[in-house]
């Protein structure tokens, strides 16, 4: 394609450069190789023309003078930002040889690999780290509390992710015939319109709003949806449990329940021993549930011997009756035990949260809390769409738990317009491949017995393939059980975003004996480098991208000096370090990747992107019943008891409760008053900047442009209280630390809470410490703490703090 000596090239956004998790479409314009204009690809089904800010600032990004396009040494003390430019071989045998060291002396497990957010280098790390022989692959956010608590917790009990359904399977999307617009669709802790997380577009959702969906926006903040929506709950943080609660207490109380998925699809019918607390795991009542309550279970089969009851009497049985009262079991060895049903337990739970008492836990008037729970229960389809303040709470498995409860007991799961089950296109898994499933696997199964976490939590052993991050750190400074003695940091912004508490990851650095990372601009965390690699953006790379749908490729379209893609660059060592390697080239790799497709990479990159067929198994609705979510293929879903779990199995082998309920976080006004005193504001932090991509960005003219400082909300009562104007600088602080940031007096946030944006640093400050690019001044992780886990090992408090806010006279510093 093009004219006048310039290449049009189809690509595919994805990491590195406008960051996001979605995968626009785009036409890279090149003219002599260089990048001369970027516009979204109109027939990108994904996209359809329409990019974001960060995207169309790549001309900006590419060739900018602070990119990093050589390898580097560091040559002065680790903090100093003195480098020397190597060269690729220098470089990779320097790194070989020191990991080689620490992995005879210490083994392999002593190196971990420390990653961000989902980007395409998830596969590529797990590849290296694997092939190195450590099975320490780290989220480095604390409980790991972005995302993979979420899907954890939906495949706890649900078996499996879903998302809200905005036609994105099909190719007509919404014109398609098997599209059903959702009549509503609640807005959950999400900020969509600015995020583009969890590969959705945010755009869909205004799409289906044009086209009649009503809106109910969950959120502390006044949010573009929240402004838009018929309900904006403004609900304290981090009590997102006792609201989800509180509407399943309507919802079930004035019946508005879905019975017939009640009983085909959840465990509700299950017996629960009174005695133990626990279920039974093989015995439920359905229709032909004993009308006298009395049931004889063989533990050998497994299934209820003898009936109390004639087929008659069950027959004209209720269903609800079924499902309540207390029911005598008598186990095969003689012994009778008193049951009472699952959804018995499950419905006391409810019922322990009133509207009076949600509106006390939750801020949210309990009328309006009744009016979403009917719209939402009466609206046919609906979805619910939630975002990472879920994961950002220590229960945030219960908490899923409550809202995914919604969906199923309205009938509103895995059906069209409702949340959609998420698959893999075509099943071809390129992010990121978990633990062993997936072409590039741990080599080895008993190494995964060394990660960081396994031993201690149940979700961690069966869900994840991650190093717990908390523990991580902690071990840096105990080398309790063993030593950690190296990082390989790639796309972890350890001091300057994902990290809580950066001056107790700075003093890990500090201890560690070798640390290499790969990054496209000098951080404040690379200055803590031993060696630091230029990585390609997007537009200077091939890769496979399915997160989702659809099935699609990224094509190199540029190259920028030395700069190599982090594919290539983690391929090349994992060559190093495993003689037994499989791949010989990354075109393989991809092959490999892409074989469920039935195409191999240079089909699919003729194809551009491919959404699979109505027929494929990863395409969506109806799953559970035609069988196709579990590895049985018997209809229902993959959990340990093939339902829907009302009640946890899992969470009861883990030995925590296995119902859904709000837990206070740590540090609130009603869990700490005593810190409340002192520090009386709630701080929450991180609402997306569409100019920026967490601490990417600052650096990109047009993109410091629209969003220049740091920026904290204050509502105007509050300022005026505290005598601060629009615009004048403040400190933020609390018993942990404090930042320096620039008030935007305004009504979008309650005058109990500020908001404070997360990830700045200054590029154009002093590299050097103890300055680090002003990090210490503006960060406001500083003020968030680490190892404050759930107890499931996920989820931290990062959006629900407590700090003051303090005039700044200009004078101060926070250096050091
Ligand atoms: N432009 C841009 N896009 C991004 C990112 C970025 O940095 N920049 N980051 C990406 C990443 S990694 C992620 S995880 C996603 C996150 O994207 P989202 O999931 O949308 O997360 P946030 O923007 O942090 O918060 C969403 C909304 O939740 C509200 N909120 C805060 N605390 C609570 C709470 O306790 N309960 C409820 N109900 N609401 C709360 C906030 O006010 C905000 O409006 O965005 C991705 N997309
Ligand atoms: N206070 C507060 N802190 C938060 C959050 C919050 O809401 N509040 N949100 C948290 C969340 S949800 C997340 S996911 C984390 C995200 O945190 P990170 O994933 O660490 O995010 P970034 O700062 O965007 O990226 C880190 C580094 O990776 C580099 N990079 C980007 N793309 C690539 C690539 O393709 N290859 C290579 N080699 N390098 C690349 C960037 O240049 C940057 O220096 O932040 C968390 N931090
Ligand atoms: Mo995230």
């Amino acid at each position: 394609m093009g004219s006048k000596n310039i290449d049009i090239v189809r690509t595919t956004t994805w990491s590195a450069g406008p960051g996001c998790h979605g995968g626009c479409g785009v036409l890279a314009h090149i003219k002599d190789g260089e990048l001369i204009k970027i516009e979204g690809d109109p027939d990108h089904p994904w996209n359809q023309g329409r990019l974001c800010a960060r995207a169309l600032a790549m001309t900006q990004y590419v060739k900018h003078e602070d990119r990093i396009t050589r390898p580097l040494k560091r040559v002065g003390k680790r903090g100093q930002g003195k480098w020397e430019e190597i060269s690729w071989e220098e470089a990779l045998d320097y790194i070989e040889k020191k990991m080689k060291d620490i992995r005879e002396e210490y083994g392999p497990e002593s190196v971990i690999f420390s990653m961000g957010t989902g980007r395409d280098i998830g596969p590529w790390i797990c590849m290296l780290a694997y092939a190195f022989g450590s099975p320490n692959v780290m989220f480095s956010l604390s409980g790991s509390a972005c995302y993979g608590p979420r899907l954890s917790a939906c495949n706890t009990f649900q078996g499996c992710y879903c998302v809200f359904d905005a036609g994105q399977w099909l190719p007509k999307r919404y014109e398609d015939p098997k599209f059903k617009l959702p009549e509503t669709i609640i807005i959950w802790g999400y900020n969509i319109a600015a995020t583009c997380p969890d590969n959705l577009f945010g755009h869909w959702v205004i799409d289906m709003m044009k086209r009649g969906t009503k809106i109910i926006c969950v959120d502390p903040r006044l949010s573009f949806f929240a402004s838009r929506s018929k309900h904006w709950l403004q609900i304290r943080p981090g009590t997102d449990a006792a609201l989800a609660m509180g509407m399943l207490n309507v919802i079930i109380n004035e019946d508005l329940y879905d019975h017939d998925f009640l009983e085909k699809w959840t465990n509700g019918a299950h017996l629960m021993r009174m005695d133990t607390g626990k279920l039974l795991r093989e015995v439920h009542l359905d229709k032909t549930g004993a009308p006298d309550n009395f049931v004889v279970w063989d533990e050998n089969s497994g299934e209820p011997v003898i009936w109390h009851s004639s087929e008659t009497e069950f027959k004209t049985l209720n269903v609800k009756a079924a499902f309540s009262g207390l029911w005598d079991v008598i186990l095969a060895d003689g012994t009778r035990v008193t049951c009472r049903t699952a959804w018995d337990a499950y419905r006391e739970e409810v019922n322990k949260y009133p509207l009076d008492k949600v509106q006390e836990i939750t801020r949210v008037d309990a009328d309006e809390i009744r009016k979403a729970a009917r719209l939402y229960a009466t609206s046919k389809p609906a979805a619910i769409q939630w975002g990472v303040p879920i994961d950002m709470t220590p229960a945030v498995t219960p908490t899923c738990h409550a809202i995914a409860s919604l969906w199923a007991l309205t009938g509103n799961l895995d059906i069209p317009g409702g949340n959609v089950i998420a698959k893999f296109a075509f099943d071809a898994v390129s992010y990121a491949l978990p633990g062993a499933v997936g072409p590039i696997g741990l080599k080895d199964k008993k190494m995964d017995a060394k990660r960081v976490g396994v031993k201690e939590y149940g979700p961690y052993r069966t869900f994840h393939w991650r190093a717990q991050t908390d523990m991580t750190l902690d071990q840096i400074f105990t080398g309790k059980p063993y030593p950690i003695k190296g990082m390989w940091i790639q796309t972890a912004g350890l001091l300057n975003g994902i990290g809580l508490d950066p001056k107790k990851w700075k003093k890990a650095l500090e201890k560690l004996d070798f640390i290499a990372a790969v990054d496209l601009f000098h951080t404040p965390t690379t200055q803590y480098a031993d060696i630091l690699l230029p990585a390609s953006t997007f537009l200077e790379k091939n890769g496979v991208r399915s997160w989702w749908v659809p099935l699609q490729t990224i094509n190199k379209a540029m190259k920028v000096d030395q700069c190599r893609p982090d594919v290539e660059i983690n391929f090349e060592l994992a060559r190093r370090f495993d003689p037994d390697f499989k791949y010989d080239t990354v075109n393989e790799l991809f092959d490999e990747i892409l074989k469920p497709s039935g195409m191999t990479f240079e089909q699919l990159q003729k194809k551009g992107w491919a959404i699979p067929p109505e027929d494929h198994p990863s395409s969506p609705y109806h799953r559970h019943e035609k069988g196709q979510l579990r590895p049985d293929g018997k209809p229902g879903f993959k959990t340990p008891t093939g339902k829907f779990e009302l009640y946890s199995t899992y969470r009861e082998e883990w030995g925590l409760d296995p119902l859904p309920h709000h837990e206070e976080p740590p540090f609130t006004p009603v869990s700490r008053p005593d810190l409340a005193k002192e520090y009386p504001l709630i701080l929450s932090t991180g609402r997306r900047s569409p100019a920026y991509f967490h601490s990417e960005h600052r650096n990109i003219p047009w993109l410091r442009q629209l969003d220049p400082d740091p920026v904290v909300e204050i509502h105007p009562q509050t300022a005026a209280a505290h005598d601060i104007g629009n615009g004048e600088w403040v400190w933020l602080e609390n018993w942990l630390g404090r930042c320096k940031m620039k008030a935007k007096v305004t009504p979008i946030v309650p005058p109990w809470m500020v908001m404070a944006a997360h990830g700045w640093w200054y590029p154009e400050k002093k590299a050097a410490e103890p300055s680090l690019y002003g990090v210490w001044e503006c960060n406001v992780n500083q003020l968030i703490p680490m190892g404050n886990q759930g107890k499931d090992g996920q989820g931290a408090p990062i959006k629900h703090l407590l700090c003051r806010i303090i005039k700044a006279n200009g004078k101060e510093t926070n250096n050091g």
